[in-house]
């Protein structure tokens, strides 16, 4: 029987510059989503990429000396440098400036033209070339400084040229009727219910095609004209999957399951893009996911203020499974969030370290020595025994539950429940005391903390890698044990497994200056 497929996308970056944090948490999310959805036996397609047309990308050259082209592939490349730094397991990657992609981006084009959706005429209205985007007047405010942004804050500039348009305002009651019968359409909440008041508030039609400037994709039958950016951009998500006529094994892919993106695009992804699809007669995504911004101290990360965060010096400085783990649990996902150094450090500290690290630590060390360095064999499990193989036997479905919403912080909450909870009943039991009164209540203690540990393992491997396969390396566990089809009671660890010389997986963080004093 063939498994279910999964696909998940990132936006596609610009590579007008090199990545930085923000572009790292997005990449991490959409990373652990894909993992856990491949250790829960689907079939997954995961795309990440890089957005090289437009007007942005034209401007840096210039100002750089060098062509589109050659700033996109030096950035381009640096993106899949960061990614290759951050353990991100995509399985495309796609740049815009690729053949395959100016067939579907034309392909696209034509299908609209078929439904009668695009006519010519001539624009003239506020544009932001950071957002790439098309404001209303009334959507603008002039600062005192006599320059008009949009809300994001970005300067805005007039724009007048011929342009053709997407008929955009013949969707809205199509759209709000789409979001009204699938409510997980856009998530979370606040984000649906921001695009649905943006969407009934009248839509005007979209200028989708430029005359200004020519780094981008001709449009068919009138080169003179390039596409606008967005249309673009867009529909890489279905290059991707084989649009037009792709081969079969990447169109079943399509619809995704979920384009996973920041909350400044959301008007792009929920709003023209199932439009666009809609005109193209084109299945429309599953979801969109607009996750929160990031800021560092709670300030928002600007070049000019000099607060930017580079994603590369944070794995150097806290490791990449710790900084994975805690971008994914400290902040609520979709939530804005922040990053600070005592945080970080508290996570690696409390949660990996003291809490997950020591009772592996602990334990195994105890086994080493106590019961020939093998699986113990537990006896008659006692209530308190019950009880805590019982909470790491129904984790599965609490982080289905929570990932089925995307909660990613969620579901690392109920793994570390478990966590804590098997610390509490280690420390209870006193398996060091009962080394002496009664070895073999120990063995059954030793047996079921490891237990937990195994379960714990499995589930955190989405989100830290190289860690997690270190502790279910500690346990002996072959990979075909790895998957989510082995949590539960159903393939517990079996009793005389001889285990490797335990060492440490989670290191304390140590400040500088205490490593030196
Ligand atoms: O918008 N916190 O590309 P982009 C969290 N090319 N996430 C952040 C962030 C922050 N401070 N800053 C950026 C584009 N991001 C288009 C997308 S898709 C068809 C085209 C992340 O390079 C977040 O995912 O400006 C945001 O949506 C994205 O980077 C914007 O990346």
């Amino acid at each position: 029987m063939s498994r279910p497929t999964y696909y998940i996308t990132t936006p596609i970056f610009y590579p007008n510059g090199v990545p930085h944090i923000g572009h790292a948490y997005t990449a991490i999310a959409s990373d652990a989503i894909a993992r856990f959805q491949r250790l829960d036996g689907k079939d997954v397609f995961f795309l990440t990429g890089t957005d090289e047309h437009g007007q942005k990308m034209q401007q840096t050259a210039e100002k750089e000396g060098i062509t589109p082209l050659e700033l996109a592939t030096k950035n381009s490349q640096a993106f899949k440098d960061l990614w290759a730094t951050l353990d991100i397991s995509y399985d495309d990657y796609i740049r815009t400036t690729e053949d395959r992609h100016r067939i579907a981006a034309q392909a696209i084009w034509d299908r609209m033209v078929a439904s009668g959706d695009i006519y010519l005429d001539s624009y003239s209205g506020w544009y932001s070339v950071r957002q790439e985007g098309f404001f209303d007047e009334k959507e603008t405010t002039l600062g005192e400084d006599g320059i008009r942004r949009e809300p994001l804050g970005s300067p805005v500039e007039w724009v007048e040229e011929e342009s053709y348009f997407f008929r955009l305002s013949a969707y809205g009651e199509k759209l709000l009727a789409h979001y009204d019968a699938n409510p997980g359409f856009i998530l979370p909440a606040e984000r649906r219910n921001e695009v649905t008041s943006f969407v009934k508030s009248g839509l005007r039609d979209l200028s989708i095609s430029r005359t200004t400037f020519d780094w981008g994709i001709p449009v068919p039958g009138n080169p003179k004209h390039i596409m606008y950016v967005w249309v673009d951009a867009l529909t890489n998500y279905i290059t991707a999957a084989g649009f037009p006529d792709g081969d079969a094994e990447r169109r079943k892919y399509w619809p995704a399951d979920i384009h996973m993106i920041g909350k400044d695009i959301v008007r792009f992804h929920a709003v023209y893009w199932p439009a666009f699809l809609m005109s193209a007669k084109i299945e429309l995504p599953k979801r969109v996911f607009a996750h929160g911004f990031l800021f560092n101290r709670g300030e928002k990360m600007s070049k000019s203020v000099g607060n930017v965060v580079d994603p590369f010096e944070l794995v150097e400085k806290y490791g990449l499974d710790a900084m994975r783990y805690y971008f994914l649990r400290e902040v609520s996902f979709g939530q804005d969030g922040s990053y600070n150094h005592e945080a970080i450090v508290n996570r690696i500290n409390a949660d990996l370290a003291n809490d997950l690290g020591n009772l592996a630590q602990r334990s195994l060390s105890m086994i080493a020595k106590n019961c020939d360095g093998q699986v113990p064999t537990p006896g008659d499990f006692t209530p308190e025994d019950e009880a805590i193989l019982a909470a790491a036997d129904a984790l599965l479905d609490k982080a289905r539950a929570a990932m089925d919403e995307q909660a990613i912080h969620n579901y690392l909450g109920a793994v570390w429940q478990v966590v804590g909870d098997t610390n509490r009943y280690f420390t209870s039991q006193e398996p060091w005391a009962l080394r002496k009164t009664d070895p073999a209540r120990m063995a059954t203690v030793l047996y079921v903390t490891i237990e937990a540990v195994r379960q714990v393992a499995i589930l955190a491997q989405p989100v830290m890698p190289a860690s997690s396969t270190k502790l279910l390396d500690l346990l002996s566990l072959h990979a075909e044990g790895r998957s989510f089809e082995q949590l539960g009671s159903y393939s517990r660890l079996q009793p005389g497994t001889p285990l490797p010389a335990p060492e440490g997986v989670f290191p304390r963080y140590v400040e500088k200056d205490e490593a030196t004093a």
